[in-house]
């Protein structure tokens, strides 16, 4: 085709701009609903205003998105890219109308056909591909990249089953698949022109090459393919769209021809299905990683296509992957995706024929590592049998990065063969087996706790060795939020009382809200702080009715857990707080109780036994409270079944209280607790995690700590704990833990709760919760009494929203980006014709 006619072409597309006016949406609209949506006037449901909607949106991030990567490309600049099997991205439709600057005109624009956006935003599922805390957070990290206008894209894997869907039937948890794509999902452009093959088992065959070196072939593999699927993600009002790309399996054709050849046409398309299982389904986080082959399996296809990605991408503008740590940075997001640093050692040396020693040079300064948990049993384990069948050629080169680190070490340590065991790579008993961690420590040039505490544990405890090798590599870096999502679209109300008054500027640098703190004491301000917070209330007051058809008072005060469901979390020293209530009441109606109303949601792992039984226990409690005509006026107890972005998003901005309640020492930072805060709730809390940080922020003053710290509890467990002896010194816990084994709550199975008094009492209640509960509860009964002088915790409150400017991710990710990966904003080229945000 001639020049000019592509030219001509080009230059059509590149002068042109979608206006975003009323008329313009409007009309947008309208040629969705028909041209794209295929409906009329008779059959048009609320799903294709939605979905046209979208449509609209997406058109008007596709001119940004395109030139953000031009220029990127253009420029060749350094980009991180932030490797993650989770992304907990809620939904985009909302997102994307406030970043893109058009939420109000949208909603005029809908408003004229008798819609709100609000409620089609509604029709949107989550996308839901994470877990918990480690998704949300890369989710938050790829918001403010976008925003700090930095190069940087997301990569994970498109699930076909996110995290699944919570019912509760009889008070028990149940699961239920999530199947978000199944009416399409209109935010994803498939990449056909993205595919990469991903070899699986087969064996290594050693040869030596023309000039005598030694060299390995991996071969005789079976083969599947990850296509690419991308998803824009748009920064705050600045022209900047970045992305997440999400990999998908498809069989190979070369694969399905061979069974078709043979005639065999269904096992063919059997064979096609299998393969394709690989990115089926999200793997809900179990107490126990078990060494399941399929999780495996999708570890290494995202990887792979990742790095066969990433590596495509640096060639088509350098020459060689030889400057590859100037132009690329590479996230870890937990150990999950650690098998990249064999991959890229793999691809050095087998396929860029690189030498061992440079290869290694070049690696270790594109990676880096997040730890997210201290919980040794949570850290990845892959035995050597596993690993050694699926991928045989990466298990040689693990161990060749073991041998020489071992090597060096030996040097550095003689004779502390103890400590040499700890550093390897692999572990010898119970069952060999290779450690992600360990390896993802030696193979990148940072390693960083989520929080100073969980920092200096890793220190100190889990990584102790290594930090003794290598004190440099370790850094801190305190999780964020991104106030977009967690104030601005979450809690209207709240951001708009606060734009008002400070102005507008907290939304890109969130220390602005510093300006709040002079109107803490002002009483009109509080007011308006105090109506905002009730009218939230009443929102989700309506939600409870609605969804669990229980009636709560706004005016008690929401006392709110939400997270996944875990014992280190501590719900159930909640819900015995709870029965301490109760009980007080019961034993004498005319106590002045202040009423509250607790709230829970959260999912527990499906495996997990113990926590799936403190959701039956929240729920028995619930029904027979919320019944109780002597108690049902002051305590209100509700479970909301299926926690999850956008859930999440209707809760925080009617908290009063936030419980922050785990074992010191346990949680690694936590960043619901700084969702609670940004929307003006009062935090109870123990010395743990992100807690910490918040009370250094917000003052001791205006937070509840209780309970032991990390130390205490420590040294508690060395010095031999026993629950017992706290039992024997509290008759009030002693009448608490009673009702549970009277079956008070489980009048159908008496014995139902058995399994939690065995775990408190005879199994050595890990989690010390019969050690916090006294503590917890007179703090507790300070909050209380706080909370029945009004204007006092509407004080405190102010101040809890002023002082949140740290817990931005924004600040977060302008420390790993100076810090950890050295890249540079970059303003985005808008092609002539085309209109700025700016
Ligand atoms: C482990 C596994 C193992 C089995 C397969 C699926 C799966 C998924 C995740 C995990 C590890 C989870 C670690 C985690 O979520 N940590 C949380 O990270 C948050 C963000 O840094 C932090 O705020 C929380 O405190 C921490 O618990």
């Amino acid at each position: 085709m001639g020049r000019d006619k592509i030219e001509k072409l080009w230059s059509l597309i590149e002068n042109n701009y979608l206006a975003s006016d009323k008329e313009a949406l409007q009309d947008s609209f309208a040629r969705h609903l028909e041209y794209t949506q295929s409906k009329t006037r008779y059959t048009t449901e609320a799903f294709d205003s939605y979905k046209s909607c979208a449509h609209v949106v997406r058109d008007r991030l596709m001119e940004r998105w395109n030139d953000t990567n031009q220029t990127y490309f253009n420029d060749n600049v350094k980009r991180v890219y932030y490797l993650s099997l989770e992304f907990l991205l809620g939904r985009a439709l909302s997102n994307a109308l406030l970043n893109l600057g058009i939420l109000p005109e949208m909603e005029r624009a809908l408003a004229d056909f008798g819609l709100s956006h609000t409620d089609l935003s509604e029709i949107e599922p989550d996308a839901g591909l994470g877990n918990g805390g480690l998704g949300r957070l890369a989710a938050c990290f790829l918001d403010s990249m976008a925003t700090l206008q930095l190069p940087g894209e997301g990569y994970g894997i498109r699930y076909d089953y996110g995290i699944f869907e919570q019912k509760i039937v009889n008070g028990y948890q149940t699961e239920l698949p999530e199947n978000w794509l199944r009416y399409g999902y209109p935010f994803e452009i498939i990449r056909p022109e993205y595919q990469y093959t991903i070899h699986f088992y087969g064996n290594v065959s050693q040869y030596q090459d023309d000039q005598g070196s030694l060299r390995n072939d991996w071969l005789n593999t079976e083969k599947v393919m990850a296509l690419a699927h991308d998803i824009p993600i748009p920064g705050y009002q600045n022209d900047t769209v970045n992305t997440v790309r999400l990999w998908s399996a498809k069989s190979t054709r070369e694969f399905e021809l061979a069974e078709f050849n043979i005639g065999d046409y269904v096992g063919a398309v059997e064979g096609k299905i299998n393969s394709e299982i690989i990115s089926s389904v999200l793997y809900p986080k179990d107490d126990i990683p078990a060494g399941k082959e399929l999780r495996l399996k999708q570890e290494y296809f995202f990887v792979s296509a990742t790095i066969q990605d990433i590596i495509r991408r640096h060639k088509v503008k350098n020459p060689s992957v030889l400057n590859m740590p100037d132009k690329v940075a590479i996230q870890l997001n937990d150990t999950h995706p650690a098998l990249s640093i064999a991959e890229l050692m793999r691809i050095f040396v087998d396929v860029e024929k690189i030498g061992w020693d440079k290869a290694w040079e070049l690696c270790v300064p594109i990676f880096a590592y997040t730890n997210h948990t201290m919980m040794s049993e949570a850290l990845e384990l892959w035995p050597v049998d596993l690993l050694s069948n699926l991928l045989p050629r990466h298990l040689q080169i693990i161990y060749e990065i073991n041998h020489r680190f071992l090597n060096n070490i030996r040097q550095i340590y003689p004779n502390e063969e103890d400590k040499h065991k700890r550093m390897s790579i692999v572990q010898e008993l119970p069952q060999k087996a290779i450690r992600m961690a360990n390896l993802a420590i030696i193979g990148s040039h940072k390693v960083n706790g989520v929080s100073h505490l969980h920092t200096e544990l890793i220190k100190q405890k889990l990584f102790a060795d290594f930090h003794d090798l290598w004190p440099e590599k370790f850094t801190s870096k305190t999780n964020g939020i991104t106030q977009r999502r967690w104030l601005k679209l979450a809690n209207p109300r709240l951001a708009g009382l606060i734009s008002d008054t400070v102005g507008e500027n907290w939304i890109t640098d969130l220390y602005e809200l510093e300006k709040l703190e002079p109107y803490a004491a002002d009483a009109s301000f509080g007011e308006a702080w105090q109506k905002v917070k009730l009218e939230n209330k009443k929102d989700l007051a309506l939600y409870i009715k609605k969804q669990n058809g229980i009636e709560v008072n706004p005016y008690s005060m929401f006392d709110i857990q939400i997270k996944r469901i875990h014992e280190y979390k501590r719900q159930l020293m909640n819900v015995l707080h709870i029965l301490h209530l109760y009980r007080q009441i019961k034993n004498n109606p005319t106590t002045p109780i202040v009423p509250r109303t607790f709230i829970f949601s959260g999912k527990a792992a499906p495996g997990y036994y113990m926590a799936k039984l403190i959701i039956k226990l929240i729920n028995d409690v619930a029904l027979k409270i919320n019944n109780d005509p002597e108690t049902r006026d002051k305590i209100k107890v509700v479970f909301l079944a299926n926690y999850c972005v956008s859930l999440a998003q209707q809760i925080f901005p009617a908290a009063d209280l936030s419980e922050q309640i785990s074992t010191a020492g346990m949680e690694a930072s936590g960043t619901g607790n700084m969702k609670f805060t940004l929307n003006g709730a009062l935090t109870i809390g123990t010395l743990d995690g992100a807690n910490i940080e918040i009370k250094e922020e917000v003052g001791d003053d205006n937070i509840f700590i209780f309970g032991l710290d990390a130390d205490q509890v420590r040294d508690l467990k060395t010095s031999g704990y026993n629950p017992l002896g706290y039992l024997n010194h509290s008759p009030e816990l002693h009448d608490v833990l009673r009702m549970l084994v009277d079956g008070e709550f489980s009048a159908h199975k008496e014995d139902l709760y058995k399994p939690i008094i065995e775990s408190l009492l005879y199994q050595g209640d890990n989690y010390m919760v019969i050690a916090d509960y006294q503590s917890y509860c007179n703090c507790q009964q300070k909050v209380a009494s706080l909370f029945q002088n009004q204007a006092m915790w509407t004080q405190k409150s102010i101040i809890n929203t002023a002082h949140v400017g740290k817990f931005s991710s924004d600040r977060t990710i302008q420390e790993y980006a100076d810090e950890v990966w050295g890249v540079k904003p970059v303003k985005p080229k808008i092609k002539q014709g085309r209109k700025s945000m700016k």
